[in-house]
């Protein structure tokens, strides 16, 4: 391994076939039947967010570029509470392949893990640099689940999306759970949380909805079965009218979910990152 990379002698540059050796690498460590539904897949995702989904474009700060979660304050930012699970998953990757960046690393394990699930195909290309300390963004960027959508709104147009994409994206959280131990909030979003579909959509649309009752932070449950949970955020997304549109744009249609979600999750892994290549790479799933 990283023969390719070391190959040119001096100069570092890494081949289209290193990056997919670390992607092979990391579809291998996404599967644990002794962790939550059987796959790291769904925290390595929300890693791969949360690294990005800092950025502000008037300011051009934050973003996946710098890597900066591996520092306090940033680490310790309440919304990345649980995050460690994931960045400590990679580390082992990171000894492996030392020449990746973390910022590369942790957006390529969440495109991974996203087509490992199941998912789109989203074009990656590497770029990103790890920076200091001193690059990391201030508390309060990523969103707030008890938020509805003027909140939304704000948190994701400063990072350069729209209504479309805002509901685009929100349909990775087909994807894992939510922990008491973490955010505070409790349970799955879906009965299959470690697979990508528009599921999402549809159980927003044809569930029934209540608050739960418990002494959590405010959540909803879906009246029948009372397994499944939204938070407020999600559930925003069918009170408004123009983010409900595109929920039933989704639900009807897994395909037309695919294309636009793997549009928007791949532009959010790029903000901010000031790149030298256009090329992007699609790398062969596992399953493939
Ligand atoms: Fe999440 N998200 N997210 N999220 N998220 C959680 C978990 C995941 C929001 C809040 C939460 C997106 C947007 C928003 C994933 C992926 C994405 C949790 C639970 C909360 C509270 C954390 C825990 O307790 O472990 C809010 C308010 C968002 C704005 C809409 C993205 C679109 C859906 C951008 C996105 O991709 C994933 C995956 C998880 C599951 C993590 C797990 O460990 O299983």
């Amino acid at each position: 391994s990283g023969a390719q990379a070391s190959k040119t002698g001096g100069v570092l540059t890494p081949t289209k076939d290193d990056f997919q050796k670390v992607y092979n690498d990391v579809a291998e460590l996404l599967e644990n039947n002794d962790y939550d539904d059987g796959s790291y897949g769904p925290v390595v995702v929300r890693l791969g967010w949360h690294a990005s989904g800092t950025y502000d474009k008037d300011t051009k700060t934050g973003g996946s570029n710098g890597a900066t979660m591996r520092f306090a304050p940033e680490s310790e930012h309440g919304a990345n509470a649980g995050l460690k699970t994931a960045r400590d998953l990679l580390e082992g990757i990171k000894k492996k392949h030392p020449w990746i960046s973390y910022s590369d690393l942790w957006t390529l394990a969440a495109v991974a893990a996203i087509q490992e699930m199941g998912g789109p195909k989203i074009p990656w290309r590497p770029g990103r640099k790890d920076g200091d300390v001193s690059a990391c963004t201030p508390d309060g960027r990523l969103p707030d689940a008890t938020k509805e959508q003027k909140h939304l709104r704000a948190i994701f147009y400063r990072m350069g999306f729209n209504d479309q994409e805002i509901v685009a994206l929100s349909g990775a959280h087909a994807l894992g759970r939510c922990h008491t131990d973490r955010s505070g909030f409790d349970g799955p979003w879906t009965f299959s949380p470690t697979m990508l579909t528009n599921d999402y959509y549809k159980l927003l649309l044809e569930e029934k909805w209540a608050w739960k009752k418990w002494n959590g932070p405010k959540q909803f449950e879906d009246v029948s079965t009372k397994s499944l949970m939204m938070l407020p955020t999600d559930m925003a997304l069918v009170k408004d009218k123009e983010f409900r549109k595109h929920v039933e744009r989704y639900a009807k249609d897994n395909d037309l979910f695919f294309r636009e979600f793997a549009d928007a999750f791949g532009r959010l892994l790029e903000l901010g990152v000031p790149f030298e290549k256009e090329e992007k790479f699609v790398f062969k799933s596992t399953t493939d």
